[in-house]
């Protein structure tokens, strides 16, 4: 007569099981690729007389699709001018999927508020484009939905919000004078510090101290006031001064 036991840790020991007559290990809670993608625990085999041996059991977690796309941020605005030519994209949307290869392979689609198909979405990369600035400035105010769906089908739960505000002439637009900043930064790092910046384009064009984001400042491009991290996490991939400020606070000076 042999006993079974398992000597891994917490993780291993909520989620696993060893019956100690058989040795079978069972599932005890639900598995998480996406949290643990393998377990490893040692299960000691003990016989009547005290001696021992130990084997290394590992359970390698396979994917399912258990994740949805998210869109971070959620909300996107943007302005455009009336009188001048767009080119290029005006902004890249996000999504996330936790799930593996094609589980986590992100499409965008504009699900709704794009009936005269002024705009179009690159399906892979999430960029918008201006399809017909002619039909532009035929409303102050655009209002798209866009949905993310993985290669298997599945649908974010919340979709996107886009609005393109359409300026008239002789109107400055504050505009980023990049499209896409990268700001690292460590996890330890303590509230309201300056973390990067994001400058208005004239201010830059304007500056003689250059416009690097390496100088620390983080500008509120309407406003110019500096903006200073006020929670401790790292920002996914901002693509507007609006996505940005859904990140950073305005610090009062
Ligand atoms: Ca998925
Ligand atoms: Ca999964």
């Amino acid at each position: 007569m042999v006993n079974y036991t398992l000597a891994g840790g917490r993780l291993e020991s909520e989620q696993l099981e060893v019956l100690s007559d058989t040795g079978d290990i069972c599932v005890r809670s639900p598995l998480d690729r996406e949290t643990a993608p393998y377990l490893e625990v040692p299960v000691i085999a003990t016989d009547r007389g005290g001696l021992s041996t130990i084997a290394i059991v590992r359970i390698q977690v396979t994917d399912v699709n258990d994740n949805r796309p998210i869109f971070q941020p959620r909300g996107y605005n943007v302005t455009l001018r009336s009188d001048n030519a767009v080119h290029g994209p005006i902004l890249r949307l996000v999504a996330t999927d936790l799930d593996a290869g094609l589980f986590g392979q992100v499409a965008y689609r504009i699900s709704s508020g794009n009936e005269a198909g002024v705009f179009r979405i690159d399906r892979n990369t999430g960029e918008l484009h201006v399809a017909r600035p002619s039909l532009l400035p035929r409303s102050p105010l655009h209002q798209l939905n866009v949905t993310a769906t993985d290669a298997a089908g599945l649908k974010s739960a919340v979709d996107a919000e886009v609005k393109v505000t359409v300026s008239s002439s002789g109107h400055r637009i504050a505009t980023c004078e990049k499209p896409r900043y990268t700001v690292t930064v460590k996890e330890s790092i303590s509230q309201n510090t300056v973390v990067g910046g994001v400058k208005d384009a004239a201010t830059a064009s304007s500056s003689t101290t250059g416009t690097s984001i390496r100088r620390a400042f983080m500008r509120d491009p309407l406003l110019g006031r500096p903006l200073r991290l006020l929670q401790r996490i790292v920002p996914p991939r901002a693509t507007t001064s609006d996505a940005c400020q859904e990140y950073y606070g305005v610090a009062s000076q």
